[in-house]
C-alpha cells in the first residue's frame, strides 16, 4: 500500500516537473534511490505560514485560471508565504477541488496574468525539484478541500511570486493561481 503510494507520488513529481515549462523531468532516479523525503513535498502538521512567530508574511487568494479543467468552477482559497529565520514556509489552503483527488502546487515566479510563469527556484538554473524549488503535494478530500504547508530551509527572494495547483492527472491544466503580495 505505502509502496503504491510512494510510486503515484513519484510519477506525479516527474509529470509535475515535465509538464511546467521549458524544466527536464530530473531526478526522480535520485530521489528513488535515496528515498522519499516527505518533507520535501509538504506535511500538513507543520506550523502554519500564517503563524510562523516573527515572519515577514506574504498571502494572496487563489484565482481560477482559464486552464482550469472541468470541476473546478469554484475553486477558491488562499496562499501563504512566510519568510523567517529558518527558512520558508508555504502554506495552501483550498476548496472547490475535484474531490479526493491529487493534487500538487509549486511556488512560480511570474504574476497570475502570466498564469505563474515559471518554477521559483532557490538557485535559478538548478534543480527542478526541491529543495531548489518549492512543491506542495496533496489529496483533496471527499468535499474539495485541499490543506498542505511546506517548509525550505532558504529564504525565498521576492522572486517567488505566486503559488499555481494543478490536478496531478492534468499537470498542463492549471487550476488556480494566487500571487503573493
Ligand atoms: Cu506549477
Amino acid at each position: 500500500m505505502k509502496r503504491r503510494w510512494i510510486a503515484a507520488l513519484i510519477l506525479g513529481l516527474a509529470v509535475g516537473a515535465a509538464a511546467c515549462g521549458s524544466e527536464v523531468a530530473a531526478s526522480t532516479t535520485g530521489m528513488m534511490s535515496g528515498g522519499m523525503d516527505t518533507m520535501a513535498m509538504g506535511d500538513a502538521t507543520l506550523t502554519r505560514a500564517d503563524v510562523v512567530a516573527g515572519a515577514d508574511l506574504a498571502s494572496g487568494v487563489f484565482q481560477r485560471l482559464e486552464s482550469a479543467p472541468v470541476g473546478y468552477d469554484a475553486v477558491a482559497g488562499r496562499a501563504w508565504l512566510a519568510r523567517h529565520g529558518a527558512g520558508t514556509t508555504v502554506t495552501i489552503d483550498l476548496t472547490g477541488l475535484l474531490p479526493n483527488s491529487p493534487h500538487i502546487a509549486h511556488v512560480h515566479a511570474g504574476a497570475c496574468a502570466e498564469a505563474g510563469g515559471p518554477h521559483f527556484q532557490f538557485d535559478p538554473g538548478g534543480s527542478t525539484m526541491p529543495p531548489n524549488q518549492i512543491h506542495l503535494m496533496l489529496t483533496s478530500d471527499s468535499d474539495g478541500h485541499g490543506f498542505m504547508t511546506v517548509a525550505s530551509a532558504r529564504v525565498a527572494t521576492r522572486a517567488a511570486r505566486s503559488v499555481v495547483v494543478h490536478p496531478v492527472n492534468a499537470m498542463d491544466a492549471k487550476v488556480a493561481c494566487a500571487e503573493l503580495g
